[in-house]
């Protein structure tokens, strides 16, 4: 445990709560379903928790919880989304497989830092 904690420690770029729903598989469209997320950018993924109540900064590494989802930001595409929702502060999030997220947060100033700090990883991406 404490090997792959420190593994993860020297890979985490941002952790937060944010409210999430997948809107499309491999490009299916799929319905709503708006539910708070624990979102971890780590490496070059984002990894998403259940269950915020129960997760904490120091909870959700490895061994400690069990990730609800992952997703390879390699070739992924962010955009800005407030058409997609009656919500503010929406982006879309679309991985080169089809699957599209929507995150969003109340809070301006935190949905930008995670806006910018996914861009950056895709930028590194496509890069290498
Ligand atoms: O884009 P939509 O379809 O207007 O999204 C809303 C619906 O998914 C709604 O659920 P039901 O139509 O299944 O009851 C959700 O409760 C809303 O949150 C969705 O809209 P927002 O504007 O919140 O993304």
């Amino acid at each position: 445990l404490l090997n792959s904690t420190i593994f993860w420690d020297n890979r985490l770029e941002k952790a937060g709560l944010l409210n999430k729903t997948k809107i499309a598989e491999g490009g299916r469209k799929l319905r709503k379903n708006w539910n708070p997320s624990w979102v971890v950018l780590v490496g070059n993924s984002l990894v998403f928790f259940k269950d915020p109540k129960s997760q904490t900064p120091s909870s959700w590494k490895p061994g400690n919880s069990c990730p609800e989802s992952s997703v390879d930001l390699r070739g992924a595409q962010l955009q800005w989304a407030n058409n997609l929702s009656s919500k503010k502060n929406v982006f879309k999030l679309r991985t080169v497989t089809g699957n599209e997220f929507l995150l969003q947060s109340e809070t301006d100033s935190l949905i930008r830092e995670w806006f910018n700090t996914i861009q950056s990883v895709i930028d590194r991406l496509n890069r290498e």
